[in-house]
C-alpha cells in the first residue's frame, strides 16, 4: 500500500517575508514553489505563527531589551524578536498570492504568552501539542514533507519532531529560505536536519513521481 503524504506549510506569513516585522531574505520565493507542490499532496498542512500582543518572545514586551537579544523566559532560552504575527493583524496573515484555497488544515502556534513554539509539533519546552500529530494520525500520514519560513528555526524545529515522531520526513530545500542572524545559520540547521533523519531534497524531484504525476 501506498503511504500516505502531507505537505507541511511553515508561516508563509506577510510578517516573514522581505518587507514585513521579521525578514527572511527571500522568503517570498518559496510561494510559487508551495502552490505548484500543493497540486501534488492529498492532504496539505499549513503552519501560523500566531502570537498575543503581549507574547514574551517580542523584545518590546522587556525592559529595555532589543531583538536578537538571549533572555530566559520561564526557564528556557528566548532569542527576543521584533513584533511579528501579532493573531489577526496584517503581518500574521497568509500571503496573498499563496494559493490558501487547497490548504485542508491550519495549525496556530506561540498561542501562550509564557512560551514560544518554533515547531509545529510542539512549544519550545515540549510541553504541549499544537494538536498537528493528531490530525496527522487521523488522515494516516506516515510521510511528512516539510517547506516554508525559516529555515533556521520554524522550519528546522517542525522537521526534528517529524522524524522524532517517527515519520518519514522529507525537507525541501529550494522551498525554504533561513533568517540567518549569523551567516552559516541555514547550512548548519540543514546539516543538523540532515543528521537527524531528514531527507534533504529539491521540488524538482518531486515532479514525474508517484507524489506528483
Ligand atoms: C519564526 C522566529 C520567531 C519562524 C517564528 O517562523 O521561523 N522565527 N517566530
Ligand atoms: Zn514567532
Amino acid at each position: 500500500m501506498e503511504k500516505k503524504s502531507a505537505l507541511i506549510l511553515v508561516d508563509l506569513q506577510y510578517d516573514f517575508c522581505p518587507l514585513g516585522a521579521l525578514p527572511v531574505p527571500k522568503g517570498d520565493e518559496v510561494i510559487p514553489i508551495a502552490n505548484k507542490l500543493m497540486d501534488c499532496f492529498d492532504c496539505i498542512v499549513a503552519t501560523k505563527d500566531w502570537h498575543p500582543a503581549n507574547h514574551g518572545s517580542f523584545a518590546a514586551n522587556h525592559p529595555w531589551r532589543k531583538p536578537g537579544q538571549l533572555i530566559e523566559l520561564n526557564g528556557l532560552e528566548q532569542i527576543l524578536w521584533p513584533i511579528h504575527c501579532v493573531q489577526n493583524s496584517f503581518g500574521a496573515e497568509f500571503v496573498d498570492e499563496l494559493n490558501t484555497n487547497l490548504i485542508d488544515k491550519v495549525i496556530h502556534k506561540g498561542t501562550q504568552p509564557g512560551i514560544d513554539s518554533y515547531s509545529g509539533f510542539f512549544d519550545n519546552g515540549h510541553q504541549k501539542g499544537t494538536g498537528l500529530h493528531e490530525y496527522l494520525e487521523s488522515e494516516s500520514i506516515r510521510q511528512v514533507y516539510v517547506m516554508g519560513l525559516a529555515a533556521d528555526y520554524c522550519v528546522k524545529y517542525t522537521a526534528l519532531d517529524a522524524v522524532s515522531l517517527g515519520y518519514e520526513t522529507f525537507l525541501i530545500e529550494d522551498g525554504t529560505r533561513g533568517v540567518n542572524l549569523k551567516p552559516d545559520d541555514t547550512s548548519n540547521a540543514l546539516e543538523e536536519m540532515k543528521e537527524a533523519g531528514v531527507n534533504i531534497i529539491q521540488s524538482s524531484s518531486l515532479v514525474n513521481t508517484e507524489i506528483c504525476g
